[in-house]
């Protein structure tokens, strides 16, 4: 499938030295595997992430309660139980925890297709700062959309486009792969980006809407590889539409007047 993914650079495609081919393919991965009561899905996707595919795996658990904890460690796996409520949190308190230079987010609900890590890893080693895995590219479909969220992520994706400049097809998914050092670059661990969307939504919100919308201000190197998104395996939706879908809006039309 990667051969058919979209370079957003606007700039010259990635053209690079041996010396700098050599430096990239180097890159060290981390994979950062979100759960919070996700123990049916563990146990059908976690088997198919073969655990050389990426140099370290990290389970970063929300305060399950369902065996999910325990299951990852009989299994071997790190797991990191975040202190704080909500995803950004979770990502924030999980870095210093991160070996790799290149972080892959991934959800074993079912939604993300393991078998493509390596092509997600390949590709960023292709010299991007950040690629995506788009359920719209192409011929990708995801079967985990309603109405709601199918009509919610087109229409995310292109407001952000529109707003910022980017040139995605899925700016909201969370199955993506994007270089440890932009997430300092982006300002993306500092709570003004978040905090008056989620008092005025009364949420917690994750931080990929706004890495896709200050990767685009910044004209960062990104690139997008199809991918379907399978429905989810058991658990419960975390999804919450109307204060999500509030909060990242608001986030959007801020970053008009806010960040460089
Ligand atoms: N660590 C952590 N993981 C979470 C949290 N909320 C949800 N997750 C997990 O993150 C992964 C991705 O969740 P999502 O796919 O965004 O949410 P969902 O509930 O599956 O909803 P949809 O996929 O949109 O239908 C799942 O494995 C969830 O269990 C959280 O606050 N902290
Ligand atoms: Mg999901």
């Amino acid at each position: 499938m990667s051969d058919r993914s979209t370079e957003m650079v606007t700039e010259a495609p990635v053209t690079r030295t041996a010396r700098e081919i050599g430096k990239v393919t180097k890159l060290k991965t981390t994979l950062l595997v979100l759960t919070l009561n996700e123990i049916e899905g563990m146990k059908a996707i976690m088997p198919l992430v073969k655990r050389e595919w990426c140099d370290q795996i990290i389970i970063v658990d929300g305060g399950s309660t369902d065996g999910t904890i325990e299951w990852a460690r009989e299994n071997g796996y790190f797991v990191y139980i975040q202190k704080q409520r909500g995803f950004r949190h979770a990502y924030t308190e999980v870095l210093p925890y991160v070996e790799g230079d290149v972080i892959i987010t991934f959800s074993p609900d079912g939604n993300s297709i393991a078998e493509l890590i390596p092509p997600l890893v390949a590709k960023v080693r292709e010299g991007y700062d950040m690629v995506i895995v788009s359920r719209y590219l192409n011929e990708a479909q995801s079967q985990d959309d309603d109405f709601i969220t199918g009509f919610g992520n087109w229409l995310f994706t292109r407001t952000i486009n529109l707003l910022h400049g980017g040139k995605y097809t899925d700016a909201m998914v969370i199955y993506r792969a994007y270089r440890k050092q932009i997430v300092h670059d982006l300002g993306l661990t500092q709570d003004e980006g978040y905090t008056m969307a989620e008092k005025l939504f009364h949420t917690k919100i994750s931080w990929e809407p706004l890495l896709s919308v200050r990767a685009a201000k910044r004209k960062l190197k990104v690139a997008e590889i199809p991918g379907d998104e399978p429905p989810r395996i058991g658990g419960e939706r975390k999804l919450r539409v109307i204060q999500w879908g509030g909060a990242y809006y608001f986030q959007f039309l801020r970053e008009i007047f806010c960040w460089r």
